[in-house]
């Protein structure tokens, strides 16, 4: 493999370059019209033009990327995380062209792709689901009475569903019918398939995942998990490796189950098995991504391995050059995805121009961003700025680290979710390690963000004052405030 095209864009398409080069592989960039001016596109070796910002005019499109691929004479593609990466029919139309798409086949991601089909795959294993009905449902009274025997709270999922989308939570028997209409109609919309299916409601779960890697001549392994339960509105903003409450015993079993959940459809490349966690630790099933994730460098980190550089390997038809008792966790990794975002205003999406664009350093700091000062973000795409992630020899030591960076960040222009990821460092439930899937929504109200807020006005007020005024004179608003206490106890200025 001498040239590998990477069909995305974006911090991780150059991150995945990175490892490209290192490897001593070519690598091909393809960018939008947004996107002529990106990084990726810049340190890319070639870089080929296919359309239109909308990314239905371009990084959707399978000709023009296919049509890169022949042009620059690339052997492979890369799709990274979302655009084609799960799409099954883009993986068949790579394969008939003659190249090879790093990532699993279509059959697994077919398999995975659909909720109830994964869990068909899964109990051929034994791997622990939460109750409910193993097939589509569509006659609501036939629904009702499987629900009253699971019991009370009950969930009706989408089987085409994903991140949380066509989900419906129903407290009582008496809103069941309601609920399960509205549950079809809107999955009809938003998938063209109106199957569902209904499980116990976990009322209060964390949400851990395993990443695995299998090869293509049948090994699976498993890389330990990510806890990502601080999330809003089902988007991931923080993650860590390994979780503050699995014991060895549960990551063992869990383990086990994801490479399961691999092995049961061939699994080949790097993929995540999600699971939930209830307060007594029993875990049950949900899904399989079979993509590279945006939080895999918190694996990274805690393993030394580089996903990139395996998910190549395995692509080249190399066995995996470990054993699952090779491998253990080291440290603690922490990430916070910097989304341009307003914390303090509904988390709504925040577009300009980065003005300031000034990266943390030092010990146990790693950003994966695809950013410049002086860019603009453009509104075409994911909102992510960049991946802030620290790395300690443990948990605490990762969090001061987190601190630190989110502190020597400097971004202007553009409101970021950079103090909120403060805020949750911060955090006594996050510290502590007690927290699930409601943590934003039980914990954090815009009102906790205003207090920096003032800190920064009160600083750039005392600057002015200064340049206003260079000597301050007695009873003048310089004199009165204390510039440099202020500037210790806020630091996130210097
Ligand atoms: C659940 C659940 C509780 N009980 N299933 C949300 C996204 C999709 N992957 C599955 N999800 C959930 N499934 C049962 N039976 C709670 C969630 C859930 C969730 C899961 C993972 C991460 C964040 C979440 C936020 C809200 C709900």
């Amino acid at each position: 493999m001498k040239k590998i095209l990477v069909a995305n864009r974006g911090e991780i398409a150059l991150r995945i370059m990175r490892s490209a080069r290192e490897m001593g592989i070519q690598t091909v960039a393809v960018y939008s019209e947004a996107d002529r001016n990106a990084l990726h596109v810049r340190y890319a070796d070639e870089a080929v033009s296919i359309g239109p910002a909308a990314s239905n005019q371009s990084y959707l499109v399978f000709d023009k990327i296919l049509s890169a691929c022949k042009q620059t004479g690339a052997e492979a593609i890369h799709p990274g995380y979302g655009f084609l990466s799960e799409n099954a029919a883009f993986a068949r139309a790579v394969k008939e062209a003659g190249l090879v798409l790093i990532g699993p086949s279509p059959e697994a991601m077919e398999m995975m792709g659909n909720k109830l089909s994964a869990k068909a795959a899964a109990l051929k294993y034994n791997i622990p689901m939460v109750p409910g009905t193993e097939e589509a449902i569509s006659d609501v009274q036939e629904a009702k009475n499987r629900a009253v025997e699971v019991g009370f709270p009950i969930l009706i999922k989408a089987a085409a569903g994903g991140g949380g989308k066509g989900m419906r939570i129903v407290d009582r028997v008496e809103d069941f019918e309601e609920q399960m209409h509205l549950a079809v109609s809107e999955a009809t919309s938003a998938f063209g398939d109106g199957s569902v299916f209904i499980e116990r409601y976990v009322s209060s779960p964390r949400h851990i995942e395993i990443q695995v890697l299998g090869d293509t001549h049948g090994n699976i392994v498993h890389l330990f998990e990510r806890e990502c339960s601080v999330q809003r509105r089902h988007q991931k903003v923080v993650e860590e490796a390994p979780s503050a409450v699995l014991t060895p015993e549960i990551r063992e079993q869990m383990g086990k189950c994801a490479v399961d959940v691999a092995r049961s459809c061939n699994y080949v490349g790097a993929g995540t098995v999600e699971f939930i966690l209830d307060e007594k630790l029993n875990f049950y099933f949900l899904e399989m991504n079979t993509r590279l994730q945006v939080e895999h460098p918190v694996t990274e980190m805690i393993t030394g391995l580089d996903l990139v550089k395996e998910q190549i390997k395995i692509a080249r038809g190399e066995k995996l050059s470990f054993k699952q008792e090779d491998l253990a966790i080291k440290g603690h990794a922490v990430e916070l995805r910097v989304y341009a975002e307003d914390p303090a205003n509904n988390f709504l999406p925040d577009i300009g121009t980065l003005q300031t664009y000034r990266l943390p350093q030092g010990p146990g700091v790693r950003v994966d961003d695809g950013f410049e000062e002086g860019m603009e973000i453009p509104i075409y795409y994911d909102p992510m700025i960049a991946k802030l992630i620290t790395y300690g020899k443990n948990r605490e030591e990762a969090i001061e680290r987190m601190i630190r960076a989110i502190d020597e960040y400097q971004i202007t222009g553009i409101e970021t979710t950079l103090p909120f990821g403060k805020f949750v460092m911060q955090h006594e439930a996050f510290t502590s390690g007690k927290f699930d899937t409601h943590f934003v929504k039980n914990y954090f109200q815009p009102e906790n963000l205003i207090e920096e807020k003032v800190d920064e006005a009160f600083i750039a007020a005392i600057i002015a004052a200064q340049l206003m005024q260079q000597k301050p004179q007695q009873g003048n608003f310089a004199s009165a405030v204390k510039p440099e206490s202020a500037w210790k106890k806020n630091r996130t200025q210097f």
